[in-house]
């Protein structure tokens, strides 16, 4: 049976000036120089189970790659710098604010209400220090039933239109429609954020390789529908990177290069509270695929189960506690609701873990 080998690097820190020369002790976290791990976990996974998991120092995880291959390309993958998406260099965490329009967040009348308040909304988000505006129109709440493509399609291109050539911001549309996606792309998204990873209809596949557009490859276990029913992994975390490893290449076979691809481990999408603490808590394994990833964490119902708020409006300081976990763990895109809170606790805490103003 084929063992299959992954690299958790840990104790991150912030090397000060001279030990950014200690290349040998650290692990460097997608070629930042400003977030390096001194301790790595090497795990090893034969069929569905863990067989062992080595906790080392970075600098014997080094010495492992010496003598093999398998190790030698993890560490490469996970400290080579990532390409700017889109113009957006990705040193350091780029806020994406969600923009839903969906008849429970702007329930203010007909069409052109909705698409206005809508556009309005992300101007705010943009002016609060978005750098890129997610725009929705279709739930994906646990539960949520689906809409139809042309009902999406009345609810989105709208507001991507209004937005289109005033924003400074990179405008993504979030789908799982072929359709939505080529109607967005051609309205003037920049790139596409996929909850289902381009496996909701076979076009998808196409539409995104022929967009050259930057796409987001979200993990999910399920539909929206029936996710939350009864979530199950063999483990978790490791289940989760095979996955999007496997979506990775089956994109590039697509035509859709790799410089192209953001991962998300897909938060509350088919996971319990214990999953979602296990991704959560193990987010560097993920920089071991070689591409940039994303977090969205916010206001979601796993930080209602962990502090018993239950309305989702009301657990904004959760999600910047999660934002920060992601930020800690070099996560490249933070996805939020709250953009100016999330903006304002970065900025302290990049300056209190740099020990100086920007
Ligand atoms: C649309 N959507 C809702 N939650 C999300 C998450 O966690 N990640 C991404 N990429 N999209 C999401």
């Amino acid at each position: 049976m084929a063992q299959q080998t992954y690299l958790r690097p840990s104790a991150l820190l912030t090397p000060s000036q001279p030990q950014r020369a200690l290349h040998d002790d650290m692990i460097r976290i997608a070629g930042r120089t400003d977030l390096a791990a001194t301790t790595g976990e090497l795990i090893h996974r034969r069929g569905t189970t863990r067989d062992m998991s080595e906790h080392l120092s970075a600098g014997d995880v080094r010495r492992r790659a010496v003598n093999d291959a398998a190790i030698a390309a993890l560490l490469a993958r996970h400290e080579a710098p990532r390409a700017p998406l889109a113009d957006l260099t990705l040193d350091r965490p780029q806020l994406m604010g969600i923009v839903n329009v969906t008849p429970d967040s702007f329930s203010d009348g007909g069409a052109f209400a909705s698409a206005r308040a809508a556009v309005d909304h992300a101007s705010r988000l943009e002016a609060e220090g978005a750098d890129i505006l997610d725009i929705g129109g279709e739930s994906t709440r646990p539960g949520a039933e689906p809409v139809s493509i042309e009902e999406e399609i009345r609810r989105v291109i709208p507001v991507i239109e209004g937005l289109a050539g005033r924003t400074k911001a990179l405008i993504s549309i979030d789908t799982r429609k072929a359709e939505v996606m080529r109607r967005a792309l051609a309205a003037g998204a920049h790139m596409i954020n996929d909850v289902a990873a381009l496996t909701y209809e076979p076009q998808c596949l196409e539409v995104a390789a022929a967009a050259g557009a930057p796409v987001i490859l979200m993990h999910a276990q399920g539909d929206p529908r029936t996710m939350q029913a009864a979530p199950h992994y063999d483990d978790c975390l490791l289940d989760v990177c095979d996955w999007l490893a496997v979506r990775i290449a089956t994109c590039e076979a697509a035509g859709i290069s790799r410089a192209r691809i953001v991962i998300d481990p897909g938060i509350g999408f088919g996971k319990t509270l214990t999953h979602n603490l296990e991704l959560l808590s193990g987010l560097t394994l993920l920089h071991g695929l070689g591409v940039p990833v994303l977090l969205g964490a916010s206001r979601k119902s796993f930080i209602g189960m962990l502090t018993g708020v239950k309305n989702a409006r009301e657990r904004v300081p959760g999600s910047i506690a999660a934002a920060l976990a992601g930020a800690a763990q070099g996560v490249q895109i933070l996805r939020v609701h709250d953009v100016a809170e999330t903006r304002q606790a970065l900025a302290v805490w990049e300056a209190t873990r740099r020990g100086h103003a920007p």
